[in-house]
């Protein structure tokens, strides 16, 4: 719980849920929500509340892989996931964070997104939301980190922002792959021709409500269009520190077993942080949902 909000913050949305920002003026906690026996109306306030709000969250739930994928398809179509092996056995849109081994094999992805990002930027179609429902969690460390890029956009003079609004960045699949800290590899043909490069706004549009953000990535950028690097590259950086390493725009989650936090990744950015892997266990299931063409 948030104890730095006080709880005059609540405020009603729609008829059925209350909520109070995760910081001021980004993110919903909502209260008194249990998402396996809610009923239609307050679940589709839920979903409201993830559209205007930019991440929510809940505690205490008691969610299993069948109410997940019920759940997320309230938001648009669940994503496929890249790595089928990681995905919990009859529910292939539920996709397992995990250090845990079994019989010798990883039982899913471990360290997956340490370094900031937003989810599939290196697809035409990013996803539009991200997931992650806390089955087990270690006792410290492991702190998913998201950043409100609509705040970052909105705190730049307007002439920087008429300086950044346009630019195009060029996001490769490959480049991530070959570079990542953890898990690099190269790329198959196949894969190769299946993951085109992409070229995405810097700065992009929430349909919901036209609001902007600021909307770098750190993994999949190789170059802002119109400009050679590194000028190129450290305006990204630049803009990446910007955005992260000031906390009035960071939520930090801490963790508890039955937490279910999900960011809207067309005006955040996010990640996870690392924790003591020889001695706890981590274990998150994590669901997305489609995006389309970013704008
Ligand atoms: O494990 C985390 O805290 C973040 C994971 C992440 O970035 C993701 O699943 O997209
Ligand atoms: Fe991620």
């Amino acid at each position: 719980m948030n104890t730095a909000i006080p709880n005059t913050a609540i405020e009603e949305v729609g008829i059925k849920v209350r909520t109070r920002p995760l910081m001021p003026g980004f993110g919903a906690e909502i209260l008194d929500v249990d998402l396996a026996r809610a009923d239609d109306a307050t679940l589709d306030a839920v979903v409201d509340a993830f559209h205007r709000h930019g991440a929510i969250m809940l505690r205490g739930q008691t969610m299993t892989p069948a109410t997940l994928t019920e759940f997320i398809a309230r938001f648009g179509e669940p994503e496929d996931h890249t790595l089928k092996e990681f995905t919990v056995p009859g529910f292939p849109k539920v996709y397992r964070l995990s250090n845990r081994v079994v019989d010798g094999k990883p039982i899913g992805a471990h360290n997956d997104g340490v370094g900031w990002h937003t989810d599939y930027s290196d697809k035409a179609e990013p996803v539009m939301a991200t997931m992650l429902y806390a089955v087990e969690v270690p006792a410290e460390g492991s702190d998913t980190l998201v950043a409100d890029c609509v705040a970052a956009w909105n705190a730049l003079s307007p002439e920087r922002q008429a300086e950044l609004e346009g630019l195009v960045v060029h996001h490769s699949y490959q480049h991530f792959m070959r570079t990542r800290e953890f898990g690099a590899r190269e790329l198959s043909d196949e894969l190769k021709a299946a993951n085109p490069d992409v070229y995405h706004p810097l700065v992009r549009t929430h349909p919901a409500d036209g609001r902007k953000a600021l909307w770098p990535s750190t993994g999949t950028v190789i170059e802002v269009m119109g400009k050679p690097n590194p000028e190129g590259l450290d305006l990204v950086q630049e803009l990446v520190d910007f955005i992260t390493t000031q906390d009035r725009f960071i939520y930090r989650h801490k963790w508890q077993v039955g937490d279910l936090l999900m960011w809207d990744n067309r005006c955040t950015l996010h990640t996870g942080t690392l924790f003591d892997d020889t001695k706890y266990i981590r274990e998150m299931h994590r669901l997305w949902v489609r995006g389309d063409r970013p704008y």
